[in-house]
Formats: C-alpha cells, structure tokens, sequence
C-alpha cells in the first residue's frame, strides 16, 4: 500500500512529504493507521546528524497514537480495530529484562529496533524501489506504519489521539520518572531542572504523589507562568542567582531535595542536580539524553555521603502495562496533557514544528494526519 510520510532522506535536510509504500505486517507485526504525532527532542537529534547511530533515510517519530488496521500472522495481542500507542520501549513479557522485572528495558527486538529494521532484518517502507529505514520501532512521522505487536499498547477508544500521543514519550517520561523510577512519595522536596515537554510533566507527577515543595530551574523565566500551573512551588532562574546555585537550592530545600530531576539534557546541570540533594539520602535521576560522547562528573563523597544517581529511559514505564494506565489517568482528569500541546500542524509544516522547539516557543507541537 502507500502511505504519507515525512521522510528524512540525509542528515541536516528538512524532512520531505512524499508517498512512499509500505509491505503488509508479518509474523507478529502490526500495520497501524496513525492519527496523530508529538515533535520531540530525539527526533530532531537525528536528522541533525548529532546523532552517530542516526540512520538515513528513515521515517522519524516516535511518539503518535492510532488505529491498528490489519495484523500479521500470529498476532494474538490485538485486532483490527484496537486503538494504541506505538512503544520505542516494547514490552515481550518474556525477556531475561521484562522478567527480571528490575528494569523496563525490553531486549526482545532492540538489535533490529536500532538498525531501523523489523525483527526479521528488513525495512516494511520503500521509497522508488528503496528501502527507507524505520526510527525507534515506531516512525510515527508516517500516516500509516507497521511495527511489532509487542511494541503497541492497548489503549480505551474513547482517548482523543491528538492529545494521548504525547504520551508516547513526554508524559510518560516524565511522570514515570517520578513513581517508577524515583518512586517520590507525599511530603517530599524536588527539584525539577528544566521545565519543557519532560520537565513539566515531571512537576505535574510530584504534584500527583503529594510533593510538598517543587522547584524548578529554568534559565527561559518565560516557563515561570505554565510550570507554576503544573504545581511548581518555587522558580529558580540560574541567571538571577548571585554566586553558586548548587548552595542557594540546598538553602531553599532545607538542607537539600529528597529528588532531583535532569530534564535538559546538559551535563553541568546534571551535577547541580546530584549536588543539590540532601546529604545521605537524596536521589537525582538523570532522564535529560546528553550530546553524543558526553561525561558527568562528581566528586566520590558526594555518593559516599549517601546522595544517589539514577537514569531512566521512559520514565521506567512497562509500555503495553503502563502506558494504558496513563491513558486512563488522563480521561479522569487527574493529568493535564491538553496546555502542553501548544502548536498543532498538518504535516506539511512539520519542519516548522522543529523551529518552535529549538526557538523555545512550543511546548509540545502535534501533527494530527
Ligand atoms: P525542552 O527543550 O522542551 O526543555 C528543556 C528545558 O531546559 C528548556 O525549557 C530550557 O530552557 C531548559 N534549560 C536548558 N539549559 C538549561 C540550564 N543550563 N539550566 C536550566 N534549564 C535549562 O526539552 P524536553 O522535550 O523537555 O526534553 C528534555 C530532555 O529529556 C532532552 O535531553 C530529551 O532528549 C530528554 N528525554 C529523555 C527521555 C528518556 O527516556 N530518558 C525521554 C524523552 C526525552
Ligand atoms: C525519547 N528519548 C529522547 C527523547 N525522546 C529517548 C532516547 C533514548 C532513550 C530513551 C528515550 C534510551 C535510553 C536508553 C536506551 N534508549 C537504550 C535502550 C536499550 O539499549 O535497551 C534508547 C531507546 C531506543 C533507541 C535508542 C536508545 C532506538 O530505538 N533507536 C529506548
Ligand atoms: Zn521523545
């Protein structure tokens, strides 16, 4: 069949909208009908060429909702019909990571997912005979894709896809990295550096857990106004600050926070954050994704005196488990998704949705197809 797609053909070209074709699912694949697509930072780290494992050409996105259409053989998971949520972070149930249960980092297809091919080795999309790459197992830059089934989330069919899509990323990493991976509990202290597309769903999972002070760190004081909305207690602007910021934080915590989160992605920042924990029990958790061949850097008391550095990829969510439960979340009104979504665009101007991001002036723009 064809399909609408926004393809990056090299590195450092905007994305160009063509028809290309797309081969039908197999053995336990999927072809997805795609109704809407969040711009988020990693995608543009590719076609920048930062990227070195970056692949060309390729069908980007990653984070989109849709319609299944048609299954492969096998498939036992889904219908045609079902509404989901592409994962770049599957879920097998059957891997020695998903069973381990420590760790959301599924290893079932991750050899194939990274070399922009299915599990069998080779491309579903074509372009004039071609074959043009798949991005983080989803592509969701094109109207139509086919991926693995252990790679969909379920979700209710009643969830606008405008709106859920971004909970193919942002949302979830955010808001995961507060219950799943830092596990923040009611009453406690954080400190959010960075407040955009991850940053402030961040604040609105402290907000969720009962946080009782939550500061953020941005250097664009233009964020003050919308983080304080999520539940933001106090704004931090580095550039205003007169001597260290690592002290004036540890001052406003009362010693220091029981949580830090690395929403920027900055390498310096993420030893402010470390630093500005509480001594023998703070937890920073890295989520912010540094240049390529970047190093952090402490001094060892800093973790002999019981602070602890943590990451997390998808904010530690189980996709096809938790991504529904996020959903769900939404639909009662207990997360805010809607003022993130601050730019919507046909995919004709998608380039233009990279442009707001890198000028500051979008929070999350959507591609709705
Ligand atoms: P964004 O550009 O929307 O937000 C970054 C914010 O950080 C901006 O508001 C910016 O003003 C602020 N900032 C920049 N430098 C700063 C500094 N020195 N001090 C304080 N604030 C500073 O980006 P985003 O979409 O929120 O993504 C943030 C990071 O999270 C990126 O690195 C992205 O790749 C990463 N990410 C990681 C995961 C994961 O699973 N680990 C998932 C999604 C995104
Ligand atoms: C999403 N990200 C940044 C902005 N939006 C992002 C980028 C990378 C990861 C997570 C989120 C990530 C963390 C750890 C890994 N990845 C490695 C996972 C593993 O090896 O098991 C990651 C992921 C997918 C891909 C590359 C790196 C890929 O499909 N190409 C989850
Ligand atoms: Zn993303």
């Amino acid at each position: 069949m064809k399909t609408r797609a926004a393809v990056a053909f090299a590195a450092k070209k905007p994305l160009e909208i063509v028809e290309i074709d797309l081969e039908g699912p197999k053995a336990g694949e999927v072809l997805v009908e795609i109704k809407a697509t969040g711009i988020c930072h990693t995608d543009y780290y590719t076609l920048s060429g930062a990227d070195p494992e970056g692949l060309f050409p390729c069908v980007l996105g990653h984070e989109g909702a849709g319609i299944v259409v048609d299954i492969g053989p096998g498939v036992t998971s889904l219908k045609k019909g079902d509404h989901v949520i592409p994962l770049y972070t599957p879920e097998c149930r059957q891997c020695k990571s998903c069973l381990s249960r420590k760790t959301n980092l599924c290893t079932a297809i991750r050899a194939t997912q990274g070399k922009g091919v299915m599990p069998d080795g080779t491309s579903r999309f074509k372009c004039d005979g071609d074959p043009v790459l798949h991005y983080m197992g989803a592509s969701t830059f094109s109207n139509f894709i086919v991926a693995p089934e252990i790679a969909m989330a379920k979700i209710r069919e009643d969830a606008p896809f405008d709106k859920v899509c971004y909970i193919g990323c942002g949302v979830t990493t955010g808001i995961g990295a507060v219950i799943w991976t830092a596990k923040a509990e009611a009453g406690c202290r954080a400190i959010v550096f960075g407040l955009g597309g991850i940053g402030l769903n961040v604040i609105q999972g402290l907000r969720m857990v009962g946080a009782e002070q939550i500061v953020g760190v941005d250097i664009n004081s233009g964020r003050k106004a919308i983080a304080e909305k999520f539940g933001m207690t106090h704004f931090v602007n580095p550039k205003e600050v007169e001597g260290d910021l690592v002290p004036y934080l540890v001052n406003l915590t009362d010693g220091g926070a029981d949580y830090t989160f690395d929403a920027t992605g900055n390498v310096t920042v993420m030893r402010q954050a470390l630093e500005a924990c509480h001594r023998g029990w703070g937890q920073s958790i890295v989520i912010g994704v540094a240049p390529s061949g970047a190093e952090i850097a402490t001094r060892p008391f800093q973790l002999v005196t019981g602070r602890v550095w943590k990451g997390t990829a998808f904010g530690g969510a189980r996709g096809r488990t938790d991504v529904p439960r996020i959903v769900d979340w939404y639909m009662q009104g207990r997360i805010n998704i809607d003022d993130l979504i601050t730019h919507k665009l046909p995919l004709e101007r998608i380039n233009e949705g990279f442009d707001l991001m890198h000028s500051g002036a979008s929070i999350r723009s959507v591609v709705e197809y």
